[in-house]
């Protein structure tokens, strides 16, 4: 079974992805497995409703495990497991909350074991930043610098539905003109269907 690491800065729509990609598979539950960084792990099974209620939200940090969640992707006539891992925001320097430190720790442990990493992008954020300022932070920029020589890595390019988030991904297009980028909106719940497909060809 293939593992697909979720990783980005806070507040990108990670977890919103995640749900939003076992929404688009058509379930109305989903199980997820939290990992703390303590090493204690616990299961709940959620309907996909509560889940987005609980589990996505504005506040900064608001996942701090790693969330696994196992579906079936139909490949072909028949089906495949892929594991979704989703993380705890990327951040720069040393955050001043331990818990957080040590959920960064777990989510950088886990980038070398992942199959594939899928660094979700806030695209309405980039197409407002300025020009003068790099378009990702320092650590997403290695992390994409390993990933790419990896060859695992796959750019999504979320919050599609916003208005700043075109520009935002013309730029995120002439920075890296060779990664393919995927455009979704897991609040709309659109660019999906593209995002099955490439899960399924890698898988
Ligand atoms: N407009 C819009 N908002 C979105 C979209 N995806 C997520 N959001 C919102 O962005 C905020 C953060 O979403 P999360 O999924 O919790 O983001 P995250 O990256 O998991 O954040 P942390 O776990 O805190 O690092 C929430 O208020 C979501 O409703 C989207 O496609 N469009
Ligand atoms: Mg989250």
């Amino acid at each position: 079974m293939k593992t697909y690491l979720i990783v980005g800065q806070t507040n990108v729509g990670k977890t919103a992805f995640a749900l939003g990609f076992a929404a688009s598979l058509g379930l109305r539950k989903v199980e997820i497995t939290f990992m703390y960084p303590d090493g204690f792990a616990t299961k709940q099974l959620y309907p996909l409703a509560v889940a987005r209620e609980e589990l996505v939200g504005p506040r900064q940090h608001k996942t701090r495990s790693l969330q696994s969640l196992v579906l079936q992707v139909p490949i072909g006539k028949g089906h495949r497991l892929v594991k979704i891992v989703d993380s705890t925001g990327l951040v720069e320097g040393v955050h001043a909350d331990k818990e957080i430190r040590r959920s960064l720790t777990q989510t950088l442990q886990a980038m070398q074991k992942a199959d594939f990493i899928i660094h979700i992008i806030d695209a309405a954020e980039i197409g407002q930043a300025s020009e003068d300022v790099p378009l990702l932070t320092e650590v997403e920029r290695q992390v994409a610098a390993f990933a790419q020589i990896r060859g695992n890595y796959l750019v999504v390019a979320n919050k599609m539905d916003l208005a700043p988030a075109k520009h935002g991904l013309d730029r995120l297009h002439r920075l890296w003109p060779n990664e393919k980028i995927l455009p979704v909106s897991a609040q709309d719940m659109t660019g999906f269907k593209e995002v099955r497909a490439v899960v399924a060809r890698l898988s």
